[in-house]
C-alpha cells in the first residue's frame, strides 16, 4: 500500500475550533508576526512542531497510573534504564526533563571556550548550547543538503572529507566529541545512512574522538535505513537501531519526538568520568539521578513510548503520512524540499515567494500568511532562526535554506486534516503575490526566533 492507513483507532478526542480570518489577523498583529506568541487554541491544524505533541497510547496512559513517585530509586527509573540500555546500549542512563538539558549537561561538562563540536547540522538549541560554552558549533553535512532540489536518499550524511579537514585544522585536543543528528532536522528531516555512520566512526577512531548522536528522531532514521539502504530491508528496525548506536559512545535524546511523550529526555553514555561529572551537575540543576526533572509516571510513559516507536506498522504509517502531505503539495506545484523528510514537509520559501528578498524574511512571511489565511501553524527555519550578525562587521549573514517546516505530530491528525493542509497551501500558492515581507523590530541575543517581533511591509509588493 502506498500510504499505509493508521495502525490505531481513536479513543479520546480533543475538540479544535475554527477561527475567522479577522480573528487570526488580529492575533497575528498582537503577536508581532511571531507564531510562537499566538495562543494555540486559535490554531486549527498545529504543525509548529512534532516535539512534545504526540498522542500517547492507552498503554502509555496505563503506565502513568503505575508511576512510583519515590524521590530515590523509583521502579519506573529502573524500567526506563532497562529499555534505554536495550535499545541504545550505553552504560549510563541519565534522565532529563527534555533534550536541551541533556545537551546543556553534556556540553557544560566536556566543552571549554575555544573548543569545537562538528555535527551534520546543529539544531537551534544544540547550536545555542555549544555556543553558550564559548565553543564553535561547526556544521559538516554533505553539500547536497543545501540544495532543496537534490533528491538523494541520505541527505543528512556527514561530509567525511570536510570533517577530517576540520579535525586537522582545529586539532584533536579542541574537539571533545563529534555529533550526528538523526534525522537531520535543520536540513529537512533527512536521514543519515548506516554506511556514513560506520565511516564517521572509523574516521574519529583514528583521532581518538568520541562519537555522540543527537537521537531525537532515531526510529524514523532507522526506518529510512530499512527502506533505502542495501542489506537492511529484512532487518527489524530495533536491530538497525542497535547497530547504529553501537558505532557511538553516547547520545542526547529529546524523548518529546521519538519517545512519544509530551515531556522527557535523557543522556546516555559509556564514559564513566563524564557520567559522574554530569550526574553531579544534574543533581545541582535538574534533580536526583533516578528522576532527573521528571515524575516517575513520565519515566514510565517514556519507557513504553521508546518501545512503541520501533513498531514497524506505526513507522510505516508515520513516514507515509508525512510523505502523503509532501506528495500532495508536490503534485500541486508547491516548491518543497526533496526528498520528503521523516517528521515534516519543508516548504522552500525562496521559491514560494520569489518577490520577497532575504532581508524581509520570506519564510517567516509565508508561515504568517498560512496561519492568517487557513489557521495552520508551521515554523520558520531560515533567517529568523539561523540568521546572524557577523561578530566583526555586524553585517547580516543569511543561512542557505529559507524554509517553513510543517512538522506532523505523531498519531494526532487524521489524513483528512492533512488533506486540508495540502489543499490550503496549494490555494495559498496560487495567491502568493499577495504575501508581504516583514521587518524585524525586536530580537533577543540568543534563540531569537522564539520572541522576535516584526512589522508587515504592506506596500512593498506590486
Ligand atoms: C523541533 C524542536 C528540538 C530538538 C531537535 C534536535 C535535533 C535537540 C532538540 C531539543 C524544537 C522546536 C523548534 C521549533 C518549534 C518548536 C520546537 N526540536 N535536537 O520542533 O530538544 O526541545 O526537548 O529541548 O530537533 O524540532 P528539546
Amino acid at each position: 500500500m502506498k500510504f499505509p492507513s493508521e495502525p490505531f483507532k481513536i479513543k479520546v478526542v480533543e475538540p479544535i475550533r475554527r477561527t475567522t480570518r479577522e480573528e487570526r489577523d488580529r492575533l497575528l498583529r498582537h503577536a508581532g508576526y511571531n507564531l510562537f506568541q499566538v495562543p494555540a487554541d486559535s490554531v486549527y491544524v498545529d504543525l509548529l512542531t512534532d516535539s512534545g505533541t504526540s498522542a500517547m497510547s492507552d498503554n502509555q496512559w496505563a503506565g502513568m497510573m503505575l508511576g512510583d513517585e519515590s524521590y530515590a530509586g523509583s521502579k519506573n527509573y529502573f524500567h526506563f534504564e532497562e529499555v534505554v540500555r536495550s535499545i541504545f546500549g550505553y552504560q549510563h542512563v541519565i534522565p532529563t526533563h527534555q533534550g536541551r538539558m541533556a545537551e546543556n549537561l553534556l556540553f557544560s561538562t566536556v566543552l571549554k571556550p575555544g573548543m569545537c563540536v562538528p555535527n551534520n547540522i546543529h539544531f537551534d538549541t544544540t547550536r545555542a548550547n555549544v555556543e553558550h560554552q564559548g565553543a564553535e558549533a561547526l556544521d559538516v553535512v554533505i553539500k547536497e543538503a543545501y540544495d532543496p532540489h537534490c533528491d538523494v536518499p541520505f541527505k543528512g550524511n556527514m561530509d567525511l572529507l570536510r570533517l577530517e579537514h576540520a579535525i586537522n585544522r582545529i586539532g584533536r585536543d579542541r574537539i571533545p566529541l563529534v555529533m550526528i543528528t538523526i534525522t537531520n532536522n535543520s536540513g529537512g528531516g533527512q536521514p543519515v545512512s548506516m554506511a556514513n555512520i560506520r565511516e564517521t566512526r572509523a574516521l574519529v577512531n583514528r583521532y581518538g574522538i568520541p562519537l555522540f548522536f543527537d537521537a531525537c528522531r532515531f526510529a524514523e532514521n532507522c526506518f529510512f535505513i530499512k527502506e533505502r539502504e542495501a542489506g537492511y530491508a529484512e532487518k527489524p528496525v530495533i536491530d538497525i537501531a542497535r547497530e547504529l548506536f553501537g558505532y557511538g559512545d553516547g547520545c542526547t535524546m529529546s524523548a518529546k519526538k521519538d519517545g512519544l511523550v509530551n515531556i522527557g529526555g535523557f543522556l546516555s553514555l559509556n564514559n564513566d568520568q563524564w557520567a559522574q561529572d554530569i550526574t553531579n551537575l544534574l543533581i545541582l540543576v535538574e534533580g536526583f539521578p533516578t528522576y532527573g526533572g521528571l515524575a516517575g509516571r513520565d519515566l514510565e510513559a517514556m519507557a513504553r513510548g521508546l518501545r512503541e516507536v520501533l513498531d514497524e506498522d506505526y513507522l510505516s504509517f508515520r513516514i507515509g503520512q508525512v510523505r502523503y502531505l509532501g506528495e500532495l503539495l508536490d503534485q500541486g506545484g508547491v516548491p518543497i524540499v526533496k526528498p520528503i523528510g521523516g517528521h515534516a514537509v519543508y516548504l522552500n520559501a525562496k521559491e514560494f515567494l520569489p518577490h520577497i528578498p532575504a532581508s524581509q524574511f520570506p519564510a517567516q512571511a509565508l508561515a504568517c500568511a498560512l496561519f492568517r489565511e487557513y489557521g495552520i501553524r508551521g515554523v520558520e527555519i531560515g533567517a529568523v532562526m539561523f540568521g546572524k550578525h557577523d561578530a566583526v562587521t555586524g553585517q547580516v549573514m543569511y543561512p542557505e535554506l529559507e524554509m517553513v517546516r510543517l512538522a506532523i505530530p505523531r498519531r494526532v491528525y487524521t489524513n483528512m486534516q492533512i488533506t486540508y493542509v495540502a489543499e490550503s497551501i496549494i490555494a495559498l500558492y496560487q495567491q502568493r503575490g499577495m504575501i508581504n515581507g516583514l521587518k524585524m523590530v525586536y530580537e533577543a541575543p540568543t534563540l531569537r526566533h522564539f520572541t522576535a517581533r516584526f512589522d508587515e511591509l504592506v506596500l512593498l509588493h506590486t
